[in-house]
């Protein structure tokens, strides 16, 4: 039996995951995702990266706006704004139901992975989606007008402060969740796809936690990653834009580089296939741009395809 994880975190990742899904069983596929963009906000326990997955992979999401529900509406925004709460980050009426539930069975004793768990049951989800850890990540960007919660910078402060680096608080006494680590360990693992996700803020938090890296190495699985940046853009969020900030050039290759060793093989899209030359892995040139359901279906069996050939 084929046996998938793919490591996530929002949007772009979230529709290469369902691209796998509509290819494999639910004991064929692992989704992990990115924990590190969570926060606490209105006493809520709000996990955008886990949302932006579980919604795709119920069909829910918003393909429009690129998060959150569709067919949203935003009453208790317009009466939080009356009574003069923060309102800068908005939760439409249907998504503030899942952090409603979500905080609650959190606050019941359940953990991250549990909670994920029953949210996604609830919305007829087969496969599994797993947070990266049950405990709490907090990625910090270290910017010119100093260190930015995440949200803040990406929400807020419209990601415009210029990027130095990045901290993951927490992530020193964080494990990775159990179901990560199986997966991971499980010698029938066929393949472990890092997904077209912002390298920085949305992969590493999961490569950085506490023996994440070293069963990555030790995995017989070839790893792949599916390039985010194409024709030296972002397809959506700031990654094109950290890159630059950060000194390297924007290019599917410089990803690449930037995962270096870790990579049996790069996947990148047809604009960049002449940066191929320089990369130092087995590349696959396709389409990687995911505009409807059928090309995410297309470039997951691209992706299947090219890692059963290395
Ligand atoms: N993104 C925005 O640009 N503005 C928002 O107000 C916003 C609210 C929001 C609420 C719940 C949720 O799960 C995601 C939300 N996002 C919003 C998206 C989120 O900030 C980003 O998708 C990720 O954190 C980056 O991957």
């Amino acid at each position: 039996m084929t046996q998938v994880l793919a490591l996530t975190g929002g949007v772009g990742g979230a529709k290469l995951a369902v691209g796998l899904a509509a290819n494999l069983d639910a004991e064929e596929l692992s989704v992990v995702a990115n924990t590190g963009d969570d926060f606490e906000h209105l006493g809520l326990h709000i996990a955008p990266d886990l949302d932006s997955v579980m919604y795709a992979l119920a069909g829910l999401n918003d393909s429009d706006r690129g998060w959150g529900v569709k067919g949203e509406s935003w009453q208790a925004m317009s009466a939080l704004e009356q009574l003069q709460g923060e309102t800068w980050f908005r939760l439409g009426d249907k998504d503030l139901a899942t952090h409603l539930q979500r905080s609650q069975l959190l606050r019941d004793g359940l953990s991250l992975s549990e909670a994920t768990a029953k949210l996604c049951e609830a919305l007829g989800i087969p496969h599994p989606l797993i947070p990266m850890s049950d405990q709490p990540v907090r990625t910090q960007i270290l910017t010119e007008q100093g260190e930015l919660a995440f949200q803040h910078y990406f929400v807020r402060e419209q990601c415009e402060p210029s990027v130095l680096g990045f901290r993951f608080e927490g992530i020193e006494q964080a494990k990775p969740s159990a179901k990560l680590m199986a997966s991971l360990q499980n010698p029938e693992l066929s393949v472990i796809i890092i997904c077209p996700s912002n390298p920085f803020v949305s992969v590493d938090p999961i490569l950085k936690l506490p023996g994440v890296l070293s069963a990555l190495q030790k995995s017989s699985a070839p790893i792949i990653a599916v390039s985010p940046i194409v024709g030296g853009l972002a397809i959506k969020g700031p990654a094109g834009k950290m890159m630059k900030e950060l000194n390297m050039p924007t290019s599917a290759a410089a990803v690449a580089a930037y995962y270096g060793d870790l990579l049996d093989g790069f996947v990148l899209d047809n604009t960049d296939s002449e940066q191929c030359d320089r990369i130092s892995v087995p590349c696959l040139v396709t389409d990687t741009i995911m505009t409807d359901n059928s090309k995410k279906s297309q470039l997951a069996q691209d992706c299947l395809r090219f890692a059963a050939s290395l």
